[in-house]
């Protein structure tokens, strides 16, 4: 059983691997986005399948604790002189939910000395909106502590105008809905420039996903996009001291 192996998981810590993929800027410089892989029956089970199962039984949190483990483990064996981030994460919904989160969090990077500044947190537009007092708390706490945050799949949910204009973020990662078309579709172009203009004017990042031909990269540089992430750049890969980026 799926749920079983989860379990498993976050009691050995071990059928979890983290994969990465990187995120890089014209001149070829960037991050990682950590993307977790759980080994079921010598397969690797992607997210889409296994987090529906880590949510329905309420395991959001402890498993994301165990991916921050191992990534302040691997920053921890692995550090860096560079102020810049290194590695984005993702945290579940429910996660963000929990009070005193960004508490600990902030407890474990203190605990190994790892500089918060290197891992950037990327967020839901449902959470980084979110009516939960809880959510925004630790969202504002994590980056008061240092961390950037990223709204993930920006402009499917819950972004508004009135909503934008409070937003406190540093990095915003386009939905790649609006990026896979986006060298014949008439509109995408548009919504990909408008969201950049926007950006622009709050001095936010943005970020690209999906991106997996010449012509779409030669686009979105055009339209103001300053980092990009897809097949193109480079696909998932194992997380080792050597596949990272500068
Ligand atoms: O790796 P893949 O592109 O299949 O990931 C699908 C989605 O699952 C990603 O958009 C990402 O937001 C989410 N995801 C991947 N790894 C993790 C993880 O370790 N923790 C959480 N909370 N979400 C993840
Ligand atoms: O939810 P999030 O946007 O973080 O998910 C990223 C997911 O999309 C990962 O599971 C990754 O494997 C996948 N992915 C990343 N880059 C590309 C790409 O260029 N094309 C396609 N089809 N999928 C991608
Ligand atoms: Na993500
Ligand atoms: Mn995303």
């Amino acid at each position: 059983l799926l749920l079983q192996r989860i379990q498993q998981a976050l009691n050995e810590e071990d059928p979890v691997v983290l994969y990465s993929q990187p995120i890089v800027n014209e001149a070829g410089k960037g991050y990682h986005e950590i993307l977790s892989r759980i080994i079921f029956n010598n397969e690797l089970i992607t997210p889409d399948k296994f987090i529906p199962v880590i949510a329905e039984f309420n395991l959001s949190t402890r498993f994301d604790m165990l991916i921050l483990k191992k990534l302040v483990n691997f920053l921890y064996l692995h550090p860096s002189d560079s102020e810049c981030s290194r590695f984005s994460v993702n945290l579940m919904p429910l996660t963000l939910m929990q009070k005193d989160i960004a508490q600990k969090i902030v407890a474990l990077f203190a605990q190994f000395q790892v500089p918060t500044s290197s891992v950037i947190i990327e967020v839901t537009e449902e959470q980084a909106f979110s009516n939960s007092e809880t959510s925004m708390q630790n969202i504002m706490l994590l980056r008061d502590n240092g961390f950037k945050i990223a709204i993930d799949d920006f402009g499917t949910g819950y972004a508004n105008y009135e909503r934008l204009k409070r937003l406190q973020a540093d990095i915003i990662k386009i939905d790649g809905c609006f990026i896979k078309d986006i060298t014949t579709d008439a509109l995408d172009p548009l919504i990909v420039k408008s969201i950049c203009d926007m950006a622009r004017a709050k001095q936010l990042i943005v970020v690209a996903e999906y991106v997996e031909t010449e012509g779409q990269r030669a686009l979105l540089h055009e339209l103001g996009v300053h980092y990009l992430q897809g097949y193109l750049i480079g696909k998932p890969e194992p997380l080792t001291a050597q596949n990272f980026v500068g």
